[in-house]
């Protein structure tokens, strides 16, 4: 057996370690790097299934153009022509890259190099425009660099650790796990969670604050003033290291704990709790992520928060310091490059002329971009306006993730060239590519990432590449050498544009600047191959590792001294008369974004199969709104209809609403098109987390599930959200009229034929509007569908399993009917543990048969005890129980 490849998982920022071990039987096995820095061995629950990801059905395998299959040549020939010819005729600025922070440091590296000093122009943006770009900016005002302080330890060192606008839980699984286990070490240790819904995370907090949308500006402001009138403020630091604290504590000093309490939808007491907490401990980290940067007011949050640290001089020291958590593997490698439309490569600025100068004479470019370049949003509004007329997407799906999605398919649909790099063939991207390019995906690809706390690991290969998909970095060289820019895109492979990328940093630098991997640019290639994870700076000739910045100021302002920045009041309620609702976005557990690869995991789409609302129970009756029945959400821009989902911990009058399910997978699940475009002023980020809408009853004569073992046919439903099963689908369904002939409506779902020799077996109740279908080939299950006037009730972990049963005797058909197991298998219930398929019945039951821990509920189901990403859950169902019991 060959040794297993060390490499990084390609989902979240916290950058885990994988060992991938290939099988001979074409599986592949991955665990935890125990070695590795970030994780020591762990994984949450969608690094686990990494393996049941990796199958080549669905991929994109060969370039195309115009839907018709062509080979690497032509199709790179005419993204080069295409490109060439729309700079000369409207000029460089017409033409546009929208990458991610999922490419790979390499890829990006050569993507802005091409933008920006080859086509001359800088309009490259990437989806961390949507993640990333609030504490970009925020960084930029307060240290003169986009620097994160801190390192992961300081999660475990710190006596006080804020979680603001972050789901930890489910987003940064394994440093929340890393958290939790340190608490648990040392239960002084305190936890404050700020959300205004009551995550998951909440499991490990102290004290939770359900902050109304948008209310952390006045809370951190309070906070400043706080801080002062209790005398907390380092005067040495702030004398020392910043400017500007005067200016800041005058504007704080309209926070007072009654203002902010009415600003932030809080009582003043837990203010004053909270302030009190934050005072009088001196190791402080405060983690933020989504909820603080996806507003208008997020690069204000921001500096809230970094104005607190910089007061307080805790910044830098173990256990101390603002630390914004990043959401994509390599959100902060694409920084590092210089991927944001403002900004040049290295960490340096666009706007700097000796930057641009020194960028221009190492790059031997021709040109370079000297002022910024269109951010995300306006970027598709360009393209909607013909001023962009050349669009290159790669390693994103902005018709699901952008605000306003309608009318980023709507521009797309009008451009005259839009070019998409993927590694799916089927995204609601690629449907309006002119051409589409083959990706390699993970396992297949070379090059580096960069995790939240800079820290810079190797994803390696470990399989061949498929079909004629190839690297990101390859296909962007190849149109910069057909571009007439031979010499400048001669990269031969990964560890040239590695070394490149690395010579940069230290170019000129001496200390000027945060990035500098001097120390890495003449690494070898099997230095490369063996490089182990190191976090930056890393300059040449130093070897002292320095691995947090600034607890002795040493900013990157020119007089190297940070700046407070001056928070003024923000507006906050974006509800009116006609939307009075406000709209929350965010993720679930084991899903993925737009869900092109979770989605493939039958284990990680049993969590949650369905696109939902969650609805506080007081607002949902208010909107006469039952649980399990279905809700159309709506703003000007567009609207869904998803499941009801009613939780008390939920704040009144809002919606949560997950970010992933696109039109490959819901009928209307697109969440992207009910948000307004509207952006921060400084940042460009949009504004996902607090969107005005309108809720309604969707009035469904009619409801439906089925599990089928081929992807079905759901043209004739008003409503319909898909799920991969074990061996198949399983399919929520609803319809606005009755339907008249169930037997035909389900043939056509199967996709049999009049003259199929499938078995059918049915059930009707035609007073009761119950219909029941199953069909069999042989003894393998088909299809089964349930109808019924109300939300259908049956067993849904009962009917996923019965695609992959063997049904030879009647009585196992006749329970495929009835929608229930017999007697002597119980039904799991809704699955909690994906690890090992543990539902929410099976923890029931072990909590009645008398554990009362989440250590004892593992013992007796093995639920939690693998990647433990469900252990908060598995917690909150004890802790319901308790209070059944205590009732
Ligand atoms: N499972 C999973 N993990 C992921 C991802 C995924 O798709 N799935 N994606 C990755 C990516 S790219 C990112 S960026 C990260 C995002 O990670 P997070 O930012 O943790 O995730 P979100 O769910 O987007 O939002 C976090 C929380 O912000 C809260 N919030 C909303 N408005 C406000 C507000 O005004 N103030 C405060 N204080 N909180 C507010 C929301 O209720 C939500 O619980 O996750 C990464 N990890
Ligand atoms: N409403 C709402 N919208 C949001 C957010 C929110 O909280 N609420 N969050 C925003 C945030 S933080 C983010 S990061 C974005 C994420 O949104 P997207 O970036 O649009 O989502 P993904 O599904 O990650 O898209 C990645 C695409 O790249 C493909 N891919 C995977 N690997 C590779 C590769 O190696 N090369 C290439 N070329 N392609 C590859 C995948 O198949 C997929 O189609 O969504 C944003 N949109
Ligand atoms: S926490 Fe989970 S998703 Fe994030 S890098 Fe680690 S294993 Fe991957
Ligand atoms: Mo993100």
């Amino acid at each position: 057996m060959p040794e297993p490849v060390r490499t990084t998982c390609p989902y979240c920022g916290v950058g885990c370690g994988v060992l991938a071990k290939p099988q001979p039987d074409g599986s592949l096995e991955v665990a935890g790097d125990p070695e590795h820095p970030a994780n020591f061995g762990r994984l949450c629950s969608k690094g686990s299934a990494l393996g049941e990801t990796m199958s080549l059905d669905d991929r994109l395998l060969y370039p195309e153009i115009d839907g018709k299959r062509a080979s690497w040549d032509a199709a790179l020939d005419h993204v080069a022509r295409g490109f060439r010819e729309t700079i000369a005729a409207y000029g460089p600025g017409s033409v546009a890259f929208y990458v991610s922070g999922q490419i790979l440091t390499e890829d990006y590296y050569v993507a802005n190099k091409l933008m920006k000093g080859f086509v001359g122009a800088a309009n490259i943006d990437t989806n961390s425009r949507l993640c990333m770009a609030s504490s970009v900016a925020g960084h930029r005002r307060a240290f003169g660099s986009d620097t994160v302080p801190g390192t992961y330890e300081d999660l475990e060192q710190a006596d006080l650790v804020v979680i603001t606008g972050s789901n930890l839980a489910w987003c940064h699984p394994v440093l929340y796990q890393r958290l939790a286990a340190a608490k648990e070490k040392r239960p002084s240790m305190k936890v404050v969670l700020i959300d205004p819904r009551r995550t998951m995370t909440a499991d490990i907090a102290d004290q939770h604050l359900a902050i109304a949308p948008d209310g952390d500006t006045a809370l951190f402001a309070g906070l400043l003033r706080h801080i002062w009138e209790n005398g907390i403020v380092s005067k040495t630091y702030i004398e020392k290291y910043t400017q500007g604290f005067n200016t800041a504590l005058e504007a704080a000093s309209e926070f007072s704990p009654d203002r902010v309490a009415s600003e932030s939808g809080l009582v003043v007491g837990e203010v004053e709790a909270f302030f009190q907490l934050f005072a009088a401990t001196e190791r402080v980290v405060t983690v933020y992520s989504q909820g603080v940067n996806q507003a208008v007011s997020g690069t204000v949050k921001v500096n809230a928060i970094i104005n607190c640290h910089l007061a307080t001089g805790r910044i830098g020291r173990p256990g101390m310091g603002p630390f914004s958590v990043t959401g994509q593997p390599n959100a902060m490698g694409g920084r590092e490059v210089g991927g944001l439309a403002n900004m040049l490569a290295a960490h340096m600025d666009i706007e700097n002329a000796s930057h641009r100068d020194l960028v221009q004479r190492f790059w031997n470019a021709p040109r370079i971009a000297d002022k910024p370049g269109l951010k995300a949003v306006e970027m598709f509004q360009a393209v909607a306006e013909g001023r962009i007329r050349a669009i290159w997407i790669m390693a994103t799906n902005p018709v699901d993730s952008m605000p306003d999605a309608d009318a980023v398919a709507a521009a797309l649909k009008a451009c005259p060239l839009v070019v998409v790099s993927d590694v799916v063939a089927d995204t609601d991207t690629l449907a309006h590519a002119h051409v589409k390019l083959p990706s390699a995906a993970w396992g297949e690809k070379d090059g580096t990432v960069t995790n939240s706390e800079r820290r810079i690991s190797r994803q390696r290969a470990f399989l061949p590449l498929p079909g004629e998909a190839r690297p990101d970095w390859w296909q962007l060289a190849e149109v910069g050498k057909r571009m007439g820019f031979a010499r400048a895109f001669g990269f031969r492979n990964a560890a040239e544009i590695f070394r490149e990328h690395a010579a940069l940093s230290a170019l000129e630098n001496a200390g000027a600047r945060d990035f500098d991997i001097g120390a890495y640019s003449g690494i070898s290639q099997s230095e490369y191959d063996g490089m182990a994870p190191f976090q930056w700076p890393q300059r040449a000739g130093e070897d002292r590792r320095r691995t947090r910045f600034f607890s002795e100021g040493g900013f990157f302002h020119a007089d190297r001294k940070a700046r407070f920045v001056p928070v003024h009041p923000q507006p906050r309620d974006v509800t009116g008369k006609d939307y009075p609702w406000t709209l929350n976005t965010g993720r679930v557990r084991d899903h993925w974004h737009t869900l092109t690869r979770t989605g493939k995991s039958a284990r990680l789409s049993a969590h949650m199969a369905e696109p939902y609302g969650e609805l506080h129970p007081a607002d949902a009756a208010r909107l006469g709104i039952a649980e399990a029945e279905l809700v159309r959400i709506e703003s000007p821009h567009g609207s869904v209809v998803v499941r009801a989902l009613l939780t008390d911990r939920q704040r009144r009058g809002s919606v949560f609403v997950p970010m992933h399910w696109t039109d490959r997978y819901a009928a209307s699940g697109r969440i992207g098109a009910v948000a307004a475009p509207v952006t921060d002023p400084f940042s460009g980020q949009p504004a996902l987390k607090n969107v005005a809408v309108r809720i309604s009853r969707f009035a469904a004569a009619l409801y439906g599930f089925a599990v089928s073992a081929r992807r079905p046919d759901m043209r004739d439903a008003d409503y319909w959200a898909m799920a991969r099963a074990k061996e198949g689908w399983r399919t929520e369904m609803a319809f606005a009229a009755k339907i008249e002939a169930p037997d035909a409506f389900f043939r056509r779902v199967l996709g049999l034929s009049e003259d199929s020799a499938v078995e059918t077996i049915a059930y009707h109740d035609a007073r009761r509007g119950d219909h029941r279908l199953a069909a069999f080939d042989g003894a393998r299950l088909v299809g089964a569908l349930h109808l019924s006037r109300e939300p259908v009730a049956v067993s849904r972990g009962f009917a996923v399993e019965q695609l992959a049963a063997c049904h030879d005797d009647p009585r196992s058909r006749f329970r495929v009917i009835a929608g229930r197991a017999g007697a002597d298998r119980p039904d799991p219930g809704a699955i909690v543990c994906s690890c090992f398929g543990v539902g929410v019945n099976d923890i029931a039951a072990a909590i009645r048969a008398g554990c009362g821990s989440v250590e004892a509920v593992g013992k007796a189901t093995s639920a939690g005890t693998n990647c433990g990403s469900c252990r908060a859950e598995i917690k909150g169902i004890i802790d319901a129980a308790r209070i059944i019991a205590a009732e």
